[in-house]
């Protein structure tokens, strides 16, 4: 049981090494908020995969705060001694709004497990130390640009590319990155950015021998995406449709999709990421591990759950340096055959740096228990 004292929401912002532009929006930095718990015994880390705009989905980093200060916080002072797993419900008052639920149901894990001495890739199952990554490459302004970071990142080693795509930055791309690269495991995300109507630039797509396309339709239609997949010979993936069990449920159900990509953020956290992984593992579905640009804290909680034996895929858990010039922790590295090791120790198995959390810091607010 963990009674939760006091937690320190804060807003960080870090340079990403180069803009990351998808169909639905171009950083050029990452901002996110995180958050710290106190406990008696321990303390524990969390992150918002939230960005700055809704986007990718309903939450932003502005609404997500003003949500874990006057919703999610109170609730989980006034619940006094919660397990970690309870969490879940002392959140279920509150509709929607998955990432700010996950930071801090992570960090509460986290603390506990810290207490406890267990590392989360052992309290979660995982069956293994080290994960495969893949890397998530952003549109750049041109082809050649395309094929120069395409070339850097399977020199270092790794195992899957996924080249970001939009209506007209598509086909002709793709088929530029195959034609450098024939013997490469290529993948395509269009984040929602098509529709039925685009359906001959997908069965163009099904020539280039793509490992799969994610989210090609509307983040709300799975009824659509199943009419796709019928079309295509290449597997969709779901990201943004996939919000819960449930949805993974009904899309493999529909033939929606035919892998899955788990992001413990934009599910509400690592129990819900799990029974995700458990739905897909009994109905024969591959799952890998997103990401959403994570600082060490995320990609650390991101790590342990790869770990587990339903991802088969390699993951968009790539290096610290292919985001940040300097990580708000010690940086994680990949090793050339494209592996990563998950971190061993207590909870997540690392904490910020002081002088980078000061050094990125935007604004923090300290809540406490009354
Ligand atoms: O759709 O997978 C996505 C990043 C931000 C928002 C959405 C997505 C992504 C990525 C990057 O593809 C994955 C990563 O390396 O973290
Ligand atoms: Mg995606």
């Amino acid at each position: 049981m963990t009674l939760v004292r006091a937690i320190e929401l804060r807003l960080i912002t870090l340079p990403l090494v180069r803009p990351f532009r998808t169909s639905f929006s171009q950083e050029t930095e990452k901002e996110c908020i995180l958050a710290r718990v106190e406990t008696d015994d321990a303390e524990g880390w969390g992150e918002c995969v939230a960005g700055p705009d809704p986007g990718f989905s309903e939450e932003f980093n502005e609404g997500a705060w003003f949500l874990l200060r006057d919703f999610l916080a109170p609730a989980l002072f006034a619940a006094s001694e919660v397990r970690a797993e309870d969490v879940e419900s002392v959140f279920a008052f509150v509709r929607g709004n998955p990432m700010a639920k996950a930071t801090l149901a992570n960090a509460v894990l986290d603390a506990e497990l810290r207490a406890r001495g267990v590392s989360l890739a052992a309290y979660l199952g995982a069956d293994k130390d080290r994960v495969a990554c893949g890397v998530s490459v952003g549109i750049p302004p041109t082809t050649e640009q395309l094929l120069d970071q395409v070339a850097g990142y399977l020199a270092e080693g790794y195992r899957r590319i996924k080249l970001k795509i939009e209506p007209g930055l598509d086909v002709e791309r793709v088929a530029a990155v195959r034609e450098a690269n024939p013997h490469a495991s290529l993948s395509v995300d269009a984040n929602a950015a098509y529709s039925l109507d685009d359906v001959t630039t997908f069965r163009a797509l099904d020539g280039f021998d793509l490992l799969m396309v994610e989210q090609p339709l509307h983040h709300d239609d799975l009824v659509e995406h199943a009419k796709l997949q019928r079309e295509i010979r290449t597997d969709i993936c779901l990201d943004e449709s996939i919000r819960s069990a449930a949805d993974a449920e009904a899309a493999i159900e529909l033939g929606s999709c035919r892998i899955v990509n788990v992001k413990q953020g934009r599910v509400g956290g690592l129990g819900e990421a799990r029974r995700i992984h458990d739905t897909c593992v009994t109905r024969g579905v591959p799952v890998w591990c997103g990401g959403m640009l994570e600082t060490g804290i995320g990609r650390a909680t991101n790590l342990a759950l790869a770990a587990l034996p339903g991802f088969v895929l390699p993951g968009d858990t790539s290096a610290s340096e292919r985001y940040f010039h300097e990580d708000i922790t010690e940086p994680f590295r990949m090793d050339p055959d494209g592996t990563m090791a998950v971190p061993g120790g207590p909870g997540i198995g690392v904490d910020p740096l002081p002088d980078r959390l000061a050094q990125t810091t935007l604004r923090t607010e300290v809540l406490k228990k009354e």
